[in-house]
């Protein structure tokens, strides 16, 4: 079994980024030896420090929507990573775009279109601390993009359309998280933990049952990747638009929401239970 989790608004809370409330479960999980990978829109630099933090060191994650994979020792595969590990021990795929390529294509299309948005690249380290209420150690860590940029939208909704349009002739996508829009090249959340699960067959020699949570948009594609899906409830007012029994939504939001789903799923769904004592 493989649990793939969305980071802000899911494990974490929106406003807060506490996680608290999921901690019995994250430990649970970790003592049945369930590797739990963070799927967010946070970056690489953000999740080297964020993992620590979770206990989540050996697992691997997916950053920036799908624009980096990176992978810990016990998910390397000697003949399919061709690319030598870096110093911290991870092998890092990026099948996205640069961001500098990223950032260049938005702003002939701003230009073009007379659109009016602000990206990440070009705010200050101040606007993003208070855009987020991030730290300012965590506020450079989300600056420190690599295959995706995140974006303020300043104009009217109905001109969203055309810089997704311009955007998908470019190659480029256009998703939505809880605070910014994201733009990256053709990957996504759903596609990262396609490509996870291969590679957990084949290392392991079978195909893992796959638990997805999210609670926005850009969780959608993963959501419907995943055999066991859980939408965490949040306010942002965005449809969510997934249907059957392989869905469950939670009544509480943030990793309270985030307890609920997994219990949801391994207690009720797959029967766990004796073996679970704190
Ligand atoms: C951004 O991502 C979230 C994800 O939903 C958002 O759009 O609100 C990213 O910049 C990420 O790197 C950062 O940590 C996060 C902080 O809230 O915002
Ligand atoms: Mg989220
Ligand atoms: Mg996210």
């Amino acid at each position: 079994l493989l649990v793939f989790t969305d980071l802000d608004g899911s494990l974490l809370d929106h406003d807060t980024y506490n996680w608290q409330p999921a901690a019995a479960w994250l430990s649970r999980l970790e003592r049945q030896a369930i590797p739990v990978i963070p799927t967010t829109s946070k970056t690489r630099t953000e999740l080297l420090a964020l993992r620590q933090e979770l206990g989540l060191e050996h697992t691997p994650f997916i950053a920036e929507n799908g624009a980096v994979i990176g992978l810990p020792p016990s998910w390397q595969h000697a003949r399919l990573d061709r690319d030598p590990a870096s110093p911290d021990g991870l092998v890092v795929k990026t099948p996205s775009m640069d961001v500098d390529y990223i950032r260049r294509r938005l702003d002939v299309v701003r230009e073009r279109h007379g659109l009016r948005f602000r990206r990440m690249g070009e705010m200050a380290l101040a606007e993003v601390r208070e855009l987020t209420g991030l730290s300012t150690a965590g506020a450079e860590q989300a600056m420190a993009r690599e295959g995706s940029e995140p974006l303020v939208w300043e104009d009217d909704d109905a001109r969203l359309q055309a810089l997704h349009e311009t955007l998908r002739a470019d190659g480029l996508r256009l998703t939505r998280g809880g605070r910014f829009w994201h733009v990256m090249g053709a990957v996504d959340k759903g596609q990262a933990s396609d490509w996870l699960v291969a590679r957990f067959e084949a290392l392991r020699g079978y195909r893992p049952q796959t638990i997805g949570l999210g609670d926005g948009p850009n969780d959608l594609a993963l959501l419907a990747a995943t055999d066991m899906a859980v939408v965490i409830a949040a306010n942002h007012g965005q449809p969510m638009p997934l249907e059957g029994s392989r869905i469950y939504r939670t009544r509480a939001p943030g990793p309270a929401g985030w307890s609920e789903g997994v219990s949801h799923w391994l207690t009720r769904e797959l029967g766990w239970s004796g073996d679970l004592e704190d």
